[in-house]
């Protein structure tokens, strides 16, 4: 696939190159001085395609996958990876990397506490793995980068005279990647692999998707996410708007190529051997078109009510501020009622909403008082031009709604406290060099499988201090947290409730505090900017 279109505008080359610069010159002292700056950590591609107005075409639903069987209360479902090409733009077919064929893939709904296996078989070109973002999940079924689903045709990597059995054993499946690293701990499957996900955890909205070594960003760009709903009756029972008034909103900035492919920098094309991308992007992929749940600037028909907006960044690098505009120019209150790892204690309205790649909001807007015929608008104010526009809303009808928003969500957030804590931590997230080029680390080191950066003991309460250059969204797997400051103030209105993945802002640094349960084996934090992620800025966490 060609990459069309422009780089980075000069503007942004400056930006970054300046940035990265004065960061790498003179360290965090002068990355303060960043937090001042456009909120645009990227840059951003420009389609060769003409691309349609916004408002257009209707928003899609992912479809709800149905299990194929289930045996001891747990339920099996069937997720085929395969090439696939869908209509993005009317008229313009685009060739995508699926699961199940769509972009986003189908929508797992599940209930807590009951546990789900997936089978993932693998018809793509590449190796696989599979990550279930915001699961409390055991070590085997978490995606680790190097367990991977290779393709029944991948002989490069491997000594070719020795079949590869599924699972392998743990001293045949040392996976040696092309930069000659080396994983003693990998376990690699070939064609499938089934995935468990237990589920006790808190009703939430998660999403899945490829977590590959090396090459996570652009499988997720080339479309390899969709959504896992967890459910409970607690939360059923809160009379939120629901059926039809609850909307998931899967958003993602892409742009493409002249002949209708997603344009992606990659060194590698056919993102087999050589990660990475051009210079100019090294800092995050953008592109011109915002999608949401896959269509471009999209318009739903509403009912002049309340609805329920379960909202993904599913973007690479693309940071939002969302808004919700009348046509008369008036703000809707975007009112959360929940973050990533599920409801809020009571709810926290905003007029303005950050969202950093991989967080979850989940939002309630009220349409009652707004004039049949007319608009809604969900904008995003760090956009400029076209990525202004995220979708509208036509409300077409008057209608009666049952629904409530109680005043008490949620009584069961944890309340761990800094006393709690066993231990605390300092890791900064910054740019440095990594195999002779450009990479992204964490405490001044480029992600290594075979090194364990933090070992923590099951049950004990930790506060971690994270530190910024640029923007990076912090993503912790297994376990979700609390917010505690930044930068030594208090938290922002949107940090409230448990997370598990906090957007750190220029030159700033964020506490959190968290409790390390639920499984012990090797998991992982990183930078959820993909790009990052893919230049080194992971790190290992061994739960003892
Ligand atoms: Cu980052």
């Amino acid at each position: 696939m060609r990459v069309e279109g422009r780089g980075p505008s000069r503007r942004r080359i400056l930006g970054i190159g300046g940035a990265l610069g004065l960061v790498a010159a003179t360290g965090l002292s002068a990355s303060a001085a960043l937090a001042r700056r456009p909120s645009v950590t990227g840059a951003e591609l420009r389609s060769a395609v003409p691309l349609p107005p916004p408002f257009r075409v209707p928003l899609p639903m992912p479809s709800v996958l149905k299990p194929v069987g289930t045996s001891g209360g747990t339920d099996r479902y069937e997720i085929t990876q395969r090439e696939a090409s869908a209509e993005i733009l009317p008229g313009v077919k685009t060739p995508l990397w699926t699961y199940e064929g769509t972009f986003p893939g189908p929508t797992i709904e599940s209930r807590r506490g009951r546990p789900v296996t997936v089978t993932h078989r693998n018809d793509l070109p590449v190796p696989t793995v599979v990550h279930l973002h915001g699961g409390r999940t055991p070590a085997a079924s978490d995606g680790y980068p190097t367990d991977l689903v290779l393709p029944e045709r991948w002989p490069e990597q491997w000594p070719a005279e020795r079949p590869i059995e599924r699972p392998m054993e743990r001293h045949d499946a040392a996976v040696h990647m092309g930069h000659g690293m080396h994983d003693p701990r990998a376990v690699v499957t070939r064609r499938t692999r089934d995935y468990t996900f237990p589920l006790d955890q808190r009703p939430a909205l998660l999403w899945y998707h490829d977590h590959r070594m090396d090459f996570t960003a652009p499988g997720i760009w080339r479309g390899l996410a969709g959504l896992h709903i967890v459910r409970d009756t607690a939360e059923d029972d809160l009379g939120l708007p629901a059926g039809p008034r609850e909307l998931p909103l899967v958003i993602a900035d892409r742009a493409f190529a002249a002949d209708g492919g997603l344009a992606y920098p990659a060194l590698d094309p056919t993102l087999r051997e050589r990660p990475g991308v051009h210079e100019a992007y090294l800092a995050g992929v953008l592109g011109d078109v915002i999608l949401v749940n896959g269509a471009p600037w999209p318009v739903h028909e509403a009912d002049a009510a309340r609805y329920r907006l379960r909202v993904l960044n599913a973007s690479n690098a693309r940071h939002y501020e969302l808004e919700a505009v009348t046509d008369d120019g008036r703000r809707l209150d975007l009112v959360q009622i929940g973050a990533d790892q599920g409801l809020l204690a009571a709810p926290v309205t905003h007029r303005l909403l950050p969202i950093a790649p991989a967080e979850r909001y989940d939002l309630i807007v009220d349409f009652s008082g707004i004039a049949t015929g007319s608009h809604v608008r969900l904008l995003n104010r760090l956009g400029s031009g076209r990525t202004r526009d995220v979708m509208a809303f036509l409300i077409a009808r008057h209608a009666t709604d049952g629904s409530r928003v109680p005043r008490t969500l949620s009584t069961d957030l944890p309340t761990w406290r800094r006393t709690d804590a066993a231990r605390v931590r300092d890791f900064s997230f910054r740019t440095g060099r990594m195999r002779g080029g450009h990479g992204w680390l964490i405490g001044g080191r480029p992600f290594d499988p075979a090194r364990t950066d933090v070992t923590a003991r099951l049950g004990d309460v930790e506060v971690w201090r994270l530190v910024a250059d640029v923007h990076h969204p912090v993503h912790l797997h297994l376990a979700g947290f609390r917010v505690l400051s930044r930068s030594g103030r208090l938290p922002l209105p949107h940090d409230a409730g448990l997370k598990d993945t906090v957007s750190l802002r220029p030159g700033e640094a964020v506490e959190i505090i968290t409790r390390f349960d639920g499984y012990r084996g090797r998991y992982l934090f990183h930078c959820h900017n993909a790009e990052h992620e893919d230049m080194g800025m992971m790190a290992n966490l061994e739960i003892i």
